[in-house]
């Protein structure tokens, strides 16, 4: 009996540690939705700290300093664009239709924001796709979850509405007619990654290993430069040197017929017959998964008299759980975020075929062992270097996986003035060209309908001729040109 008060004397020491509950006030702004944007989330809100003359800090869940989480947050030491703001916090786990139900008071629809106070470790200069930020990382996760001011989203809830639909005032405080869409003006590419051996057994199935490359690796506009030309090897990651797959075998290895070929041993993409091929698939409420469906499957479009639409594989696996189909030969995996992805590639690594959608913001390993893009009916959009902005093949109309951006913003009550103003900068920011102070961001590119006016004809390398829905978001749209 005598222990009783130690350990009482222990519990209120830990509840004293105990992370404080994220608050909505005047100077922060919470945002959920995409992580397949995530970067360039980041590098605009970098870029409205540094037009008010402010510096940021990235404060992180996780030990690294060379990529973003699911969980982060950007501090500014001045109030951003004019809206008194400092704090945007910014969670992506979910992805993209969290934009929507990450605002509900339902605490089942909320995602658990990053603290600032708890774990973080002192600032230090981030390196790799953190270069150029001040980055705080190892910060514990809030205690709860709580509701965010809305978000990005990869696309427009449209072709998966059966999933928000359902919002009510009195459960959610809000109801889906009380969402505010908003237009961005920009759109980001999408790539199918693998993981490293899947890679190397697609380039010796098809004959890519000892062709010639040429790559502009110092972005001067040719590749007569060192090192720009040579032989492939197995594993080299330039776009001359990636394999492909068809748009036929997408289709067959992300629907859901347990009977096609490609779910019944990996030889049917000319890899190690009987080996097994893992779906690194995203979760339902993923923007990035809603895009693969769309483009691929025609899911929540191909909906007319003839329904040519197809249902993909795995909705009913668990974030964070894989399920196993015909004796193993084929495995799915949800995952939550972008990052959880690119895990899955690198734990399959050189020893098993895995395969998943990962935006083109990121930049696979440009050498010989790693995760890489490959090509989609012979077209890449990556060049497969460290420093490449993966986007012009997109840009050019000769690559069409790419999503025009979309934003969400509540209700007054979710979304106060100043949190969707400083939304909007976000957005206003991503679609600014470099030339007026916008940032540099990798697989993102403006859209004909801009609400500044860029042209193709002046920006080649920032404006595309090609949009779908544009001003009115619509990813079922085909690829043309509006005007
Ligand atoms: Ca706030
Ligand atoms: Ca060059
Ligand atoms: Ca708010």
């Amino acid at each position: 009996m005598k222990l009783k008060p130690i350990v009482l004397a222990i519990a209120a020491l830990s509840a004293g540690v105990a992370n404080a509950a994220y608050t909505d006030t005047a100077s922060n702004v919470y945002l959920t939705g995409a992580s397949a944007i995530r970067n360039n989330v980041a590098v605009s809100i970098k870029k409205l700290c540094s037009d008010a003359a402010g510096s940021l800090t990235v404060y992180k869940n996780g030990s690294s300093i060379s990529s973003l989480a699911n969980q982060m947050a950007y501090v500014c030491s001045a109030p951003m664009a004019s809206t008194g703001i400092t704090t945007v916090i910014h969670t992506v786990t979910g992805g993209s239709l969290n934009s929507i139900l990450g605002m509900s008071n339902d605490t089942a629809k909320q995602q658990v924001p990053v603290s600032l106070t708890s774990g973080c470790t002192a600032p230090v200069a981030g390196s790799g796709a953190l270069a150029g930020y001040s980055v705080s990382a190892n910060c514990a996760l809030e205690a709860s979850a709580a509701p965010s001011d809305g978000g990005f989203s990869d696309v427009e809830y449209g072709p998966v509405s059966e999933q928000v639909t359902g919002l009510t005032s009195g459960t959610d405080g809000f109801t889906i007619g009380d969402v505010i869409p908003g237009f961005t003006g920009v759109a980001q590419v999408f790539g199918l990654a693998v993981s490293e051996k899947m890679y190397k057994d697609l380039q010796a199935a098809q004959g890519v290993i000892g062709k010639a490359f040429a790559v502009d690796l110092n972005l001067d506009g040719d590749t007569l430069d060192a090192g720009e030309t040579g032989v492939c090897a197995s594993g080299t990651s330039y776009q001359d040197c990636q394999p492909s797959l068809t748009r036929g075998d997408v289709v067959s290895l992300i629907n859901n017929n347990t009977f096609a070929a490609h779910k019944n041993g990996a030889e049917a993409i000319g890899l190690t017959a009987g080996a097994n091929l893992q779906y690194a698939r995203r979760v339902t409420t993923s923007g990035t998964q809603s895009s693969a469906q769309i483009l691929f499957l025609g899911k929540g479009c191909l909906t007319g008299p003839n329904f040519g639409q197809m249902a993909v594989i795995g909705d009913e696996i668990a974030s964070g759980a894989t399920k196993s189909y015909n004796g193993g030969l084929f495995t799915v995996s949800a995952n939550s975020g972008t990052g959880d992805v690119i895990a899955k590639l690198n734990a399959a690594g050189n020893t098993s075929y895995a395969f998943g959608w990962v935006s083109g913001e990121n930049r696979a390993p440009a050498t010989t062992t790693g995760w890489k893009f490959i090509k989609l009916n012979g077209v890449g959009f990556s060049d497969g270097t460290t420093t490449g902005l993966n986007k012009q093949n997109a840009i050019d109309g000769k690559y069409e996986y790419f999503v025009e951006t979309a934003s969400y913003k509540g209700p007054s009550t979710k979304t106060d003035t100043n949190e969707g103003a400083l939304l909007d900068a976000i957005a206003g920011k991503m679609a600014t060209v470099t030339a007026d102070g916008g940032p540099v961001t990798p697989g993102m590119f403006i859209i004909p309908d801009n609400s500044t006016g860029y042209d193709h004809a002046t920006h080649p390398t920032e404006v595309s001729f090609y949009q779908r829905g544009g001003a009115t978001p619509n990813s079922c749209a085909p690829v043309s040109r509006p005007f």
